[in-house]
C-alpha cells in the first residue's frame, strides 16, 4: 500500500551541505517527494515536535540541538514508505547503522544523526501535519 511519511534533514546535515545528497539518495531509492520546506524550529515548536521524548534524559539537549540551525522537513510517498524509509536511513546510532545508509555515511553520533523519520502510521500523520497542510502536498 502506498504510504506517506515525514523525513526531516537535521541541523548537522544542513550545516555540512548534505541536504542535496540526502534528497538525491531518497529520490534514487524511489521515494516520491510530495512537499518540502526549510526553517529553523523555535524552542516551543521543538518541544512539541519531540513531545513523546519529554521524559527522556536527553530531551533538553535534543531540543537545543534541533533548534541550533536549519531543518528541512519533507513528505515522501512510496509503497510501505514508513518501514522502508527507516530501513533506508539506518539505525538511530550511526555507529550501528548498516553500511551505505544515510546515517552511517552522513551522521556523526546518536544525536547528530543527519535525519529524522516517522516511526509509525499515526506518528507520520502527526508529523506531516506539524509542517504541512493537505494543499501543500502535490
Ligand atoms: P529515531 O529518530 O531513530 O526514531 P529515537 O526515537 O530513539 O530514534 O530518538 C529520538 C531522537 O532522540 C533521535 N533523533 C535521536 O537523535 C535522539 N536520541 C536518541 N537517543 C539519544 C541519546 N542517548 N542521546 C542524545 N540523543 C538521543
Amino acid at each position: 500500500m502506498s504510504q506517506r511519511t515525514l523525513l526531516m534533514v537535521k541541523p548537522d546535515a544542513t550545516k555540512k551541505g548534505n541536504t542535496g545528497e540526502i534528497i538525491k539518495r531518497l529520490e534514487g531509492a524511489g521515494f516520491k517527494l510530495l512537499a518540502l520546506r526549510s526553517l529553523r524550529l523555535s524552542k516551543k515548536e521543538a518541544q512539541s515536535f519531540y513531545g513523546v521524548h519529554r521524559e527522556r534524559p536527553f530531551f533538553g539537549e535534543l531540543v537545543e540541538y534541533i533548534t541550533s540551525g536549519m531543518v528541512v522537513p519533507m513528505v515522501l510517498e512510496k509503497e510501505d514508505a514508513i518501514a522502508s524509509l527507516r530501513e533506508f536511513i539506518g539505525a538511530t546510532n550511526p555507529a550501528e547503522a548498516k553500511a551505505g545508509s544515510i546515517r552511517a555515511d552522513l551522521g556523526e553520533d546518536i544525536q547528530h544523526n543527519a535525519v529524522h523519520s516517522s516511526d509509525a502510521a499515526e506518528t507520520a500523520v502527526r508529523e506531516i501535519g506539524f509542517f504541512f497542510t493537505e494543499k501543500d502536498l502535490v
